[in-house]
């Protein structure tokens, strides 16, 4: 029998991806029901390759056919699917607080940071297999002399986002980031790696950052996670898909939005129906996915691809911001690169 994914949205993940657990969080904050598919945290991803998605980064959501790569899209597209009741503010100075956020840690270098404390003594960081894939990811080389030896910087650059929050944020003694009666998306953009470093043990020396030098931030992490087991007690359990039934789900579905549009005064200069690809341009940047343009906004790409399977066109979406999106057979022109 087949399997639906409830309100057709099917998650793709691994347990451990910290970056999953952003998705996660929010999902069960506001008690949506999902689907979820689990990968294994190396390449291939066979189900995704048949989806016909080539992105090679953890998590993607669907909802429908249309995929939706990056936790920062991924979460705006969310609060607007299910505006009742969404985590975001709508007030300008805390919307902007919120997205500083997201882009002091998913843009900027406190997650590059924190992925460098973790433990060496880990089996994973051992396993030769997961080490050439994270060569791949990154295409810089993945050894545990050279974690080692960038540890204490990062130990000492993550004690300083510690000491912000405690001495900003959180100073005044608030629950929540906005001072919310409950956990709300600004909590989320801010506390997923402090919380993934302080559950991964060995991450962080106890004498340079512990309860005692961050009492505030600790209890906020505390707070945050009780929210949590409260919140998915009350919410739909995730429905399992295996690989094959959540290919069989999703192509069965609609597509979940209805076709954007080309912005002519784009500064890329690229119209409609384009054959282009689309990647990200910090890691993973060899998996491209190709399509048809279907729609390029400031803050969105949408492309429709085929999928291996069936007929159906399956549409992916990238956020602009970390994206690169060029017509095939052009070359880009990297936008950073400077004469200074
Ligand atoms: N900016 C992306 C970053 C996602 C990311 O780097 N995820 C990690 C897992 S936590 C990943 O994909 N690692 C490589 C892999 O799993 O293939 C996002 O916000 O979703």
């Amino acid at each position: 029998m087949a399997i639906e994914a409830p309100n057709d949205v099917v998650l793709f993940h691994y347990p451990f991806s910290p970056y999953a657990r952003r998705i996660i969080w929010y999902l069960q904050l506001r008690g949506i029901g999902y689907a979820q598919c689990i990968q294994p945290p190396v390449l291939p991803r066979p189900d995704l390759s048949a989806l016909g998605v080539n992105y090679r980064r953890i998590p993607v959501l669907s909802i429908g056919r249309d995929f939706y790569l990056d936790t920062r899209l991924i979460l705006r597209k969310l609060e607007a699917r299910f505006p009742d009741g969404k985590l975001g503010s709508d007030k300008g100075d805390e919307k902007a607080l919120q997205r500083l956020l997201e882009g002091w840690i998913v843009e900027g270098p406190v997650f590059m940071r924190a992925a460098g404390l973790i433990p060496t003594s880990l089996g994973v960081m051992k396993d030769p297999k997961f080490r050439n894939d994270r060569e791949s990811l990154t295409g810089r080389p993945w050894s545990v002399d050279a974690l080692e030896r960038g540890r204490p910087e990062n130990v000492a650059y993550i004690r300083n986002c510690f000491e912000f929050l405690e001495t900003t944020l959180l100073a005044d003694g608030r629950d929540w980031v906005l001072k919310t009666e409950r956990p709300s998306l600004a909590d989320i953009e801010a506390i997923w790696p402090f919380d993934w470093l302080v559950e991964m043990k060995g991450s962080m020396p106890p004498s340079v950052v512990s309860e005692k030098h961050f009492p505030k931030v600790f209890a906020w992490i505390q707070r945050f996670r009780a929210a949590l087991t409260a919140a998915k007690s009350s919410a739909p359990k995730p429905v399992n898909l295996k690989g094959p039934d959540a290919v069989n789900a999703i192509l069965r579905s609609q597509l979940a939005e209805p076709n954007g549009t080309v912005d002519i005064n784009d500064p890329l200069g690229l119209k409609e129906g384009t054959e282009v690809e689309v990647y990200p341009t910090d890691s993973g940047f060899t998996h491209r996915d190709h399509g048809r343009l279907v729609a390029l906004t400031p803050d969105e790409v949408t492309v429709a691809s085929k999928n291996k399977v069936g007929d159906q066109e399956v549409r992916i979406h990238a956020p602009r911001t970390g994206f690169r999106v060029t017509e095939i057979g052009r070359t880009a022109s990297a936008g950073s690169g400077s004469k200074l």
